[in-house]
């Protein structure tokens, strides 16, 4: 029995983990462990005998049983000790910044445009960036025969053989969502729609995607003097300091009459300022909605009459913001995108008031 005792005393102070521990304890006092055996012993054994072992093996019992629950325990405050050594961390550390993105110059000046325009009156409408040939050239008063559906080198959709849908394109400007929100709302309407446009060019100055923002202003009383009014007052809280605009005679088939609007510039080493000077850039094309146009949309010309205009952002932010290359704007440079764009809370905001 002494023999049995050192045996498992020695095992269990060696013991490595909780699992050692558990396979000793089966070994040694389990129902068919090494103790229990010399338990079953004691039948054999005269009643004196017994009267000496069956406490002794008893006590071995116990001492086992404790000796195991003590090394569990020890094993366990061991683990802990371990985990509150190697887990230790300093919570007053400073946290690791994290680099955050930046608003697109596109997607400020939007938001800035928006905000001007909105101050005046007008909604936001959008449309989708896939349409009908109607939507995009004939509700524009620009027919099938139209020189201006080549100039625009436009993209058409793929269609398979034996599809009778109209023909589809990426559309080429932003009037058709203007055509939709005519026919959904009637008039009067002041609207801006801003978005992507597409048109099959690319060089210096162009690019196949594009944005512009096109607004439409139709009422009973609306004429060419509120156009330069909306267009000169939107200028001088653009780019934060009076804005003389010229207007010139131009023609676009989805107005009459037409005419392209240039701002005051000035040239200085190489770059461009606005609002100075006695130079003219040219801007934007605008002009009092053709009555074909008009009829496109549901309304009546007898009744109605309005003006609309077409603005490129992404020229508006080179020239506000000075960036030089049109092609930079899309190439996603996260350089590019750290030194043009914009922290999040430049954005104004109609809720954020806007700096005049
Ligand atoms: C321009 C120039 C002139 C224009 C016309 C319309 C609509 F749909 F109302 F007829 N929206 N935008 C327009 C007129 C656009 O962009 C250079």
């Amino acid at each position: 029995m002494d023999d049995l005792r050192d045996k498992y005393i020695g095992l269990i102070a060696d013991a490595a983990d909780e699992a050692a521990i558990e396979d000793l304890r089966v070994q040694a006092v389990g129902k068919k462990g090494e103790v229990a055996l010399k338990m079953r012993e004691l039948g054999k054994m005269t009643p004196e005998e017994r009267q000496i072992m069956g406490p002794k093996l008893n006590a071995l019992k116990d001492e086992i049983n404790s000796a195991l629950s003590a090394k569990k325990a020890a094993l366990a405050d061991a683990a802990l000790e371990e985990r509150l050594r190697t887990e230790w961390l300093d919570v007053t550390l400073p946290g690791r910044g994290r680099r955050q993105g930046t608003i697109h110059p596109i997607s400020q000046v939007t938001e800035e445009v928006t905000a001007i325009f909105a101050d005046m009156g007008f909604a936001v409408a959008e449309g989708p960036q896939i349409e009908t040939d109607w939507y995009n050239f004939d509700a524009l008063n620009i027919p099938g025969h139209h020189p201006a559906r080549a100039e625009m080198d436009t993209f058409y959709t793929h269609r398979a053989e034996g599809d009778n849908r109209p023909p589809h394109v990426l559309r080429t400007h932003t009037s058709p969502v203007q055509i939709r929100s005519m026919e959904k709302q009637g008039a009067p309407i002041r609207i801006i729609c801003p978005g992507r446009v597409y048109r099959a060019d690319y060089d210096q100055t162009h690019t196949p995607m594009f944005h512009q923002i096109e607004g439409l202003a139709i009422d009973k009383d609306i004429s060419m003097a509120n156009l330069k009014w909306v267009l000169e007052e939107f200028f001088t809280a653009f780019f934060g300091t009076e804005v003389k605009t010229r207007f010139r005679s131009s023609h676009f088939p989805f107005v009459e009459p037409g005419a392209e609007v240039d701002i005051q510039c000035k040239w200085e080493n190489g770059s461009v300022k606005v609002g100075e000077g006695d130079d003219w850039l040219e801007v934007l094309g605008s002009g009092m909605v053709h009555p074909h146009v008009l009829k496109a949309g549901g309304i009546d010309p007898d009744e109605y009459q309005g003006f609309a205009f077409g603005i490129g952002i992404d020229r508006l932010a080179m020239l506000k913001y000075g960036i030089p290359d049109l092609r930079a704007f899309f190439d996603s440079d996260l350089r590019w995108l750290r030194h043009y764009g914009f922290a999040s809370l430049d954005q104004p905001t109609l809720h954020g008031g806007l700096v005049r």
